[in-house]
Parts: structure tokens; sequence; C-alpha cells
């Protein structure tokens, strides 16, 4: 039998950087017809910010085995609507997760794959129980950045076409100073 090796690597949980990790940035370009209001999308787009940035250690996709990755989600809002991850669902869908709030005042979004979806209000302490089957987003709405950190199956993987063709029911917008969870008007049943 060969074991791997354990190791234990450094959190900064003020920056939320992980050591020695793999680290993906996603700008807005990368989210195209992601967000609700085409105008503001590509008035935005003349800047095209960081939304959110990843660390992640990650192994071998077998399973029994685990990653975890922290997301550094920046504060926005495109139109009205604030900055949020692409959102996902496992590609092995009944694979589950755990988020663990760092810092910042955010939320997650998740949804079944009949569009009943769920939002969980996140800051620092929150732990999230992410079930089988659901895709989740996450969603800063506050005016720091928003950190997490994700424990999930190594052999999860990431199915992105299905959120990036029919979007999540449900949006989260700024309306009067207030959060609000409205119906998407673009969400393709
Ligand atoms: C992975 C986990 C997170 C996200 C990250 C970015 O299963 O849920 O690490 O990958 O928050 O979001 P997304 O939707 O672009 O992968
Ligand atoms: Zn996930």
């Amino acid at each position: 039998m060969e074991y791997k090796e354990p190791f234990g690597v450094k959190l900064d949980f003020d920056s939320g950087i992980i050591e020695k990790a793999k680290k993906i940035v996603r700008r807005l370009s990368d989210m195209k017809g992601y967000y609700v209001n085409e105008e503001a999308y590509e008035e935005l787009l003349k800047e095209n910010p960081v939304i959110y940035e990843v660390y992640a250690i990650e192994q071998e996709e077998k399973e029994g085995d685990l990653n975890f990755a922290t997301t550094v989600l920046h504060p926005g809002k495109v139109g009205n609507e604030f900055f949020m991850t692409k959102g996902h669902y496992h590609a092995k869908l009944d694979r589950a997760e755990i988020y663990v709030g760092l810092k910042g005042k955010g939320g997650m979004l998740l949804q079944t794959p009949e569009g009943e979806a769920r939002w969980i209000e996140m800051e620092e302490g929150t732990i999230v129980y992410v079930p089988p089957y659901w895709a989740h987003r996450t969603i800063n709405i506050g005016k720091e950045p928003f950190i997490f950190l994700a424990i999930y199956p190594a052999d999860a993987g990431h199915d992105y076409g299905t959120i990036a063709e029919k979007g999540f029911s449900k949006i989260v917008v700024e309306e009067e100073n207030r959060i609000v969870v409205k119906d998407n008007p673009k969400w393709k049943d």
C-alpha cells in the first residue's frame, strides 16, 4: 500500500490566501451572460474588474479524497446585482460540500435541478452544508471582500455549463438600500 503524505498549509485569515495553492482569477469578462443587466455589464467591462480569486489545493479526482479552497469574492455590483461566483453543480451531482465563512458579508444561493432555490446569509463563522444535488453560488452583499473556505470531495468535479446556460431561478440585488432575493427574469426553466 502506498500512503499519501499528510501535510499542513497556512491560510492567512486576513487575505484568504492559502500558501502553495493554485490561484484562479475570475474577471468580469469571464462572466458574460451571467448578470441580468447587460448594459451595466458592458459598461463595467471597460474596467474589467476581478470579481473573485480562488486558492485551491486539489488532489487527483479519486473517490474518498478531499479538496479545499478559499475564495476571495470582491465587493461590487453589475447594475443592482451583487458580484457573485459563476456557480455550479458538481459533475458528480450527488457530491456534497462544506463552506465556512471567514470574513465579510455574503451569502449562498442554492438550487435543485428543478430550480427550487434557497438563500443562506453568511459571515465570519457561518458554516453552510451544501447537500448532494444542490447547485451553489456565493454572493458578496457587503462592502469588503467576502472570504470563505470550501471543502469538497476530490471527485466532485464542476458542471458550469448548466448554470451558464440556464442561470439560477433567483437573483440577489440591492433595492432602496435593502438586499432583495427575487425571481430571475432570465431564468430558463
Ligand atoms: C468548489 C467550491 C468553491 C468554488 C469557488 C468559485 O466546489 O464550490 O471553491 O469553486 O467558490 O466558484 P465557482 O462557481 O466559479 O467554482
Ligand atoms: Zn462546489
